[in-house]
């Protein structure tokens, strides 16, 4: 049965609860174990991809603030006096605020983030910091259907999906990503979305393996929480982080590798995992310019400007409703 839509009231936690234990364990009893990504952001993963955020390794985050920050008046320019900015995958809202510095005139603000700690950190500090804006937190998975709230249904709508999450998915998930984005914009809506560039695999992988360890203890966490969550026996120890690019999917993977042979529980059930034996937790995919565009034209989305930094390590994309 599909969940809910995403804005609709509902038992948040229990709900929440169970996808979360479902996906776990339908994860881990495949025969190549995985887990899906948006997992990782409960309160100590949110905090831990802020970090990751400000490491020298992982140059994404300040490349596209630069690129915000040098065309945020282009990149506004269509945005009407009571235009509404819907933003998926918010986070920290900190490139928004870069966007809502050049936009006095809009009305309203809607954050989309499986993170609740996330919104209400956000929500708080723009608050006090755009006094005249309303802002509006909807918890919940921005791959389901959304229902925005009726006040807002015909104003016009300007998406915002920075940070390359879309890599996150494969191009098939986000192509339909794209038409879930579509339909909760229309009519007549506009996306401004990031996407992180292919470039030299060594730079790509020491984004994703720092030095520092931040990146190996955001995968970790994923264990933890199910420990804290579904009282799993993960041995954190016992794992090894992993980040290696896949040229032929052109994609970053990472993965925890159990260092021996050994038995975990989740959910009173037993999973066994071999010495060396992985399990795929994250796809992060790098596109060209050209390779975006097309993946947005396979949908309604029309490509209309794109905006880079001058070693072409990231791209901002401006989509308009065909
Ligand atoms: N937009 C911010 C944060 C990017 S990190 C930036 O560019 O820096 C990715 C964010 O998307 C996290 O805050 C995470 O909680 C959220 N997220 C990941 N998968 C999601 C999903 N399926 N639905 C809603 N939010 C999701
Ligand atoms: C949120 N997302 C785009 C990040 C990325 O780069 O794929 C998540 C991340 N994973 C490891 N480091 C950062």
């Amino acid at each position: 049965m599909p969940g809910p839509r995403v804005g609709e009231r509902q038992q948040q936690r229990s709900a929440g609860d169970d996808e979360f234990a479902a996906a776990i364990l339908d994860g881990l009893s495949r025969p190549h174990k995985t887990l899906p990504c948006r997992f990782f952001y409960d309160a100590r993963g949110s905090e831990l991809f802020e970090e990751i955020t400000r490491l020298p390794e992982y140059y994404p985050t300040r490349t596209e603030m630069a690129i915000l920050e040098q065309n945020a008046g282009e990149m506004t320019r269509t945005i009407p006096k009571d235009g509404v900015l819907v933003e998926f995958g918010s986070g920290s809202s900190r490139k928004t605020e870069i966007l809502l510095r050049q936009l006095p005139q809009l009305s309203t603000y809607v954050m989309i983030d499986v993170s609740s700690t996330a919104l209400h950190e956000a929500k708080t500090r723009l608050a006090a910091r755009f006094p005249f804006l309303e802002v509006l937190p909807i918890a919940g998975d921005f791959s389901r259907p959304i229902t925005l709230p009726a006040h807002l249904a015909k104003r016009h709508k300007t998406g915002f999906f920075p940070g390359s999450t879309i890599g996150n998915l494969t191009p098939s998930e986000a192509a339909n990503l794209l038409r879930v984005f579509q339909d909760a914009l229309s009519p007549g809506g506009r996306l401004i979305v990031g996407v992180d560039l292919k470039k030299d695999a060594r730079t790509l992988v020491r984004a994703y393996d720092d030095a520092a360890g931040v990146t190996a203890a955001f995968n970790l966490n994923l264990l933890a929480r199910i420990n804290r969550e579904l009282g799993g026996t993960f041995d954190l120890t016992a794992f090894k982080h992993k980040a290696i690019y896949n040229p032929r999917e052109g994609r970053i993977e990472m993965h925890l590798q159990s260092v021996n042979d050994q038995v975990a529980t989740v959910c009173g059930r037993r999973f066994r995992f071999g010495a060396g034996e992985q399990i795929h937790t994250e796809n992060s995919y790098k596109y060209t310019l050209g390779e975006f565009e097309a993946l947005a034209r396979s949908t309604n989305w029309l490509p209309q400007s794109v905006w880079t930094d001058r070693d072409s390590l990231f791209s901002v994309h401006e989509l308009v409703s065909r």
